[in-house]
This record gives structure tokens, C-alpha cells and sequence, in this order.
């Protein structure tokens, strides 16, 4: 029986639906999800183990112009995707105005894999206004097969992963086949935090939060698990904590709520708030915080 296996490298402008798709076509949630551009740092591999092929998706940040440290290690992330990818999923929506500068479309456009191109949030428009879209991409990107679909009503996604799985090469598998992800469990931690953080406050705050997981201890019946959440200035500090330390309290139940479903576990969460000056433009801290390249 033959192997395949290959890299599905999922690019496209922020908030076109990136995180949603790939998590149903992984069919877990791996990547946080939230409406707030810039969500995803990281690129995250999600990986599908079937007998006879295994696909590697990888959802990156959105292309963005760098200003500072921290974001131009996320657009490097992004590129990095165009490099080793054996298939390109580029994501648009029915939402953003097809922009001829894009810089993604532009690197798509020189791609020498197949290209598969994915009109997601159909659910927002009417059947005419798709054909014309449609239309509209067929002329700017004509190598692309293009699948309109709705990720988040799990509409015609089906047709987009067989293709896929058509268009994987032979080749062995690249991890192990009961890997899920190379991310180890303690990332995901940390990714759950920075998500209710990004739900429970305002304006800067969130692209101002680092989550450290600093103790990671598995036991029998419960896990002990401490973090540290680094903001960058003192201001920060208190206003994560809150009156009486409200607004901390409430960041530590509901992030313990998803951490103890997400590992299928009782949890013990300790939270702690440090000023890390100016993180995000500080090599030592980015470095620890794994965007070292
Ligand atoms: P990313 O930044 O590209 O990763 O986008 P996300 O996956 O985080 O999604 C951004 C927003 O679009 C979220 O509020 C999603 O719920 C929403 N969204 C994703 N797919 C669809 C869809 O098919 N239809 C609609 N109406 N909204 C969607
Ligand atoms: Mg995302
Ligand atoms: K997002």
C-alpha cells in the first residue's frame, strides 16, 4: 500500500476564517478562535493520521506590516509557510475587498504548488454576488481551483479535504502517526489563556500579554499548573488584576474551566501578573517565548 503525506500550508488576511477552517478540517480546536485580528502567533500544526496518508496543516498569522520585534517574527512565521508547503490553501472571505497589492496574493500567484482557494462566509451573501466573486478570482488567480464554502456552518468543506487528500504525494509520514500536533500540551495552556484574555479585556491589553506556563506538574487525579501573564507596562498590571482582584479571578475560572476540558483533567490554576518591560521588543523575552527564528 502506498503513503501520503504532505505539508497544507493555510495563508490569507486576518480574520477570513483561517483558525475556523483549518480546526474543522482537522476536526479539533487547535488554534484559538476569536473575532480579534492578529490571534494567531504561532504557526500551529494540526495534524490528521489516516492508514494510508497523513496531512500536516499548519494555520499561520495573517500577513502584517511589522511594527515591532514581535510582529515581524509573526510575518516570518507567515513566509516560512510559502516555503516548504506542498499544497497552498489560500483563504479569502465574501467580507474583505480583493486588493491587487495583497502581499500573500502576490507570493500565491508565484507558487509552484497547487494552489487551492477557498471563498469562505458564503453564508453572508446572496447566490449572484458569489458567482461574481467567483468570477473575480477566477481572472486573478487562474491556476486555483476554487471551492466556496462556509467554515463556520461546516458547509462544503468536505469536497475541499478529499481534494486535498487527492493531492497529497507519496511519501512517508512526517511524525509519528499518533502524533496530533507537535505542540506540546502546556502550549495549548498558555494558547487558552491569551484567548479569555483577549475575551475578557480591552484595547491594547491583549497584544500586550505573554502567558509563560512556569509549572506544569501532572498528577494522579489533577494537574497543578502555574503561569505568569507578562504585560509591558505597570499600568497593564492593574488593570488585569482588577478591583480586588476581580477581573483576575474571572480570567483564572474560565480559563480553568477550558484547560480542564481541553486535558480531560481536574485542574489547579495559579495565575501571577509581571511587568516585563517592553517584551515585544526585548530579544531575551521573545526568545523565551519561543519567537526566536
Ligand atoms: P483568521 O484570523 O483568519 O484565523 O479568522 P478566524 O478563524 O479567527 O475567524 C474570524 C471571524 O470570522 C470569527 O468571528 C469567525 O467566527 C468568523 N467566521 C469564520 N468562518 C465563517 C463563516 O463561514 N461564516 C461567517 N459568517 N463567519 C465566519
Ligand atoms: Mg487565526
Ligand atoms: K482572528
Amino acid at each position: 500500500m502506498t503513503h501520503k503525506a504532505g505539508f497544507v500550508n493555510i495563508i490569507g488576511n486576518p480574520n477570513v476564517g483561517k483558525s475556523t477552517l483549518s480546526n474543522k478540517l482537522i476536526g479539533e480546536r487547535l488554534s484559538i478562535i476569536t473575532s480579534k485580528a492578529q490571534t494567531t502567533r504561532h504557526r500551529i500544526f494540526g495534524i490528521v493520521n489516516k492508514e494510508d496518508y497523513q496531512i500536516v496543516f499548519s494555520d499561520t498569522p495573517g500577513v502584517l506590516k511589522p511594527k515591532y520585534k514581535l510582529q515581524e517574527s509573526m510575518l516570518h512565521f507567515s513566509k516560512s509557510a510559502l516555503a516548504d508547503a506542498d499544497i497552498l490553501l489560500y483563504i479569502t472571505d465574501t467580507v474583505e475587498t480583493p486588493d491587487k497589492n495583497d502581499e500573500f496574493l502576490n507570493m500565491v500567484k508565484k507558487a509552484t504548488v497547487p494552489v487551492l482557494l477557498a471563498i469562505n462566509k458564503i453564508d453572508l451573501i446572496q447566490q449572484k454576488e458569489l458567482e461574481d466573486l467567483v468570477d473575480f478570482w477566477k481572472k486573478e488567480l487562474p491556476e486555483a481551483e476554487i471551492y466556496p464554502l462556509s467554515a463556520l456552518h461546516k458547509f462544503n468543506i468536505q469536497n475541499l479535504y478529499d481534494r486535498i487528500v487527492e493531492l497529497l504525494p507519496d511519501s512517508p509520514p512526517f511524525f509519528d502517526k499518533d502524533a496530533l500536533t507537535d505542540k506540546p500540551e502546556r502550549f495549548f495552556v498558555s494558547e487558552i489563556i491569551r484567548e479569555k484574555v483577549l475575551l475578557n479585556y480591552q484595547k491594547e491589553i491583549p497584544y500586550s500579554v505573554e502567558v509563560e506556563v512556569e509549572q506544569f506538574k501532572e498528577g494522579e487525579k489533577r494537574h497543578d499548573i502555574r503561569c505568569i501573564i507578562h504585560v509591558s507596562r505597570d499600568s497593564q498590571k492593574g488593570i488585569i488584576i482588577g478591583h480586588q482582584g476581580k477581573a483576575l479571578k474571572k480570567l483564572g475560572i474560565d480559563a480553568r474551566k477550558e484547560i480542564e476540558l481541553f486535558l480531560g483533567k481536574q485542574v489547579y490554576l495559579e495565575l501571577y501578573v509581571k511587568v516585563s518591560k517592553d517584551w515585544r521588543d526585548t530579544d531575551n523575552f521573545l526568545k523565551n517565548f519561543g519567537y526566536d527564528q
